[in-house]
């Protein structure tokens, strides 16, 4: 592959990614700039980089989410382009547009197909106008609860409601029966007004019992697509993703389905003018049959379960594509070996409601060994700042077979240590013990029912997990999200945990 034309890169971003992206600029010889707030002055990833520029006081908003300082730090330190990691600007097409007015190559797609997925309509229209298959639905906006009646009627209940600016399922309401639709319609369009500032709510027909399967794209500035296979993404909560594997359980049972879902995904990129690494996520049903759902137009979190399962390295392959080379490979040349999985360790207490908890780590221990990856952001006597996403480190292990990498999953967890804080490994522990995930009997309901009934049909369940079920079924978390102390929560919420880790 060619030299790139970028001697330095500067990172938009924090955390296990930026020490991500650092690693594989060290190996391309590209130098990295990192940037920190006041919070993360000793972050791991300032250490780590070549270069690093402060960037301002904590708070994402005038740091991390700041474009004008950003591009004054990359304009300080002379980078040639800038690549933005997940969450934060990753998906703002007036930064991608700003980079590039500013002379910095953005290592993601143009702004034009940022903003044409950003709308969850528009995303719908770009898809089907493409060949990709959509959730029967309204083609835009519902103008009134009469209208989504209307398409209740003639598509059969239960619908989906959904706001047109949605995301992280707010605004989210599904409706079984006509008597239900007009207050939920309210319901859903007063909560997206206050969410978004855009109350306009969308119908679809409800797919009953989905799991969310995902294809990861790649394009690049020549009009040359690829896909590189699924990732399962099904056992999630609240929205937040957990575990993540490929191949999808489901789609390894069912023959020509990755095919069929990644040219759906292809037809779904083209039709937006896609370049870079970009994913096109689905719902798919029992029997096989899938709909397009939304694009992330970034790289995603969940990224190093296709690069074991691929062998490629997807940000060397981002910071080609951005300098102008053509894919390396086409299709016919993507192969697929073993399986892959990730667990998203949190600084979150999964015995207290899931509550975050930041705080210094007084005592680490890392699990390695045969396949297993640590993509970490964290050092023993560090302390997690408690204003950004509590994403610790993600632990993703490969083998031959998908039962031998839970096996090995569970055997990486028993070796890792966090002391200081709580962690979301006894969770983590439970669900690799369970019948049904061993099964691959997942949809996106899965967790919810291990975390409040699953536990009874579960032999041996664990101490932890009995704990959970305990609190959960004293009703005190049963029905809300955790609540940070008072102080703290409009901090958690403004760190936007929503809004990129998805
Ligand atoms: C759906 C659905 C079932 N039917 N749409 C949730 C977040 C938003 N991006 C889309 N979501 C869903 N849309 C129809 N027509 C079920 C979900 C859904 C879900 C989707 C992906 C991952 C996790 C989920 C959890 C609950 C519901």
């Amino acid at each position: 592959m060619l030299i790139t034309v970028f001697p330095k890169i500067l990172i938009a971003n924090r955390g296990e990614i930026a020490l991500r992206v650092i690693r594989t600029l060290r190996e391309m010889g590209i130098r990295s700039v990192a940037v920190y707030s006041d919070a993360d002055r000793a972050a791991l990833h300032v250490r780590k980089a070549d270069e690093a520029a402060h960037i301002g006081p904590a708070p994402s908003s005038e740091s991390y989410l700041n474009i004008d300082r950003i591009l004054d730090a990359a304009r300080r330190h002379g980078a040639a382009a800038i690549h933005p990691g997940y969450g934060f600007l990753s998906e703002n097409a007036r930064f991608a547009q700003a980079c590039e007015d500013a002379g910095f190559t953005f290592i993601g797609p143009s702004p034009h197909s940022i903003a044409l997925m950003g709308s969850k309509t528009g995303a719908r229209r770009v898809a089907k106008a493409g060949g990709a298959p959509v959730v029967p639905g309204t083609e835009s906006g519902a103008a009134s609860a009469a209208e989504a009646a209307a398409f209740a009627r003639d598509a059969g209940f239960p619908v989906m409601l959904k706001a047109v600016a949605g995301g992280g399922g707010k605004g989210m309401r599904r409706v079984a029966r006509m008597e239900d639709l007009i207050s939920a319609f309210d319901a859903a369009s007063s909560e997206a007004m206050r969410a978004f500032g855009d109350g306009s709510i969308y119908v679809e027909k409800l797919i009953e019992n989905a799991r969310h399967i995902e294809i990861q794209v790649l394009g690049d500035r020549h009009g040359n697509l690829i896909h590189l296979g699924e990732r399962e993404c099904s056992v999630q909560r609240r929205h937040q993703k957990v575990i993540e594997e490929s191949p999808s359980p489901l789609v390894a049972r069912m023959p020509g389905m990755r095919e069929r879902m990644g040219e759906a995904a292809i037809r779904a990129a083209r039709a937006a003018g896609y370049y870079n690494a970009g994913t096109v996520e689905f719902l798919a049903d029992r029997s096989g049959g899938f709909y397009f759902l939304e694009m992330n137009t970034r790289l995603q979190v969940e990224h190093p379960v296709t690069e074991m399962v691929t062998g490629l390295d997807l940000v060397r392959l981002q910071v080609e594509i951005a300098a102008g080379a053509r894919l390396p490979f086409t299709q016919d040349r993507i192969e697929w070996r073993g399986a892959a999985m990730e667990c998203r360790i949190y600084a979150e207490d999964p015995a207290n409601g899931f509550f975050p908890s930041p705080g210094r780590i007084v005592q680490l221990s890392e699990p390695s060994g045969p396949g297993v990856r640590l993509d970490s952001g964290i050092y023993p006597g560090w302390t997690v700042p408690l204003e950004y996403d509590p994403l610790l480190a993600k632990l993703i292990v490969w083998s031959g077979t998908r039962e031998h990498a839970i096996d090995r999953m569970l055997r990486a967890l028993g070796e890792y240590h966090v002391g200081g804080i709580k962690s979301n490994i006894p969770l983590f522990q439970s669900i690799l013990n369970d019948p049904a995930f061993r099964a691959g009997e997942i949809d996106t309901g899965y967790l919810d029912r291990l975390l409040t009934g699953g536990i009874a049909k579960t032999p041996a369940p664990s101490a932890e997990l009995a704990g959970i079920a305990a609190l959960i079924a004293s009703k005190q978390v049963a029905a809300r999200q955790p609540e940070p102390a008072a102080a703290s929560r409009s901090r958690w919420l403004a760190a936007g945990r929503e809004d990129g880790l998805r």
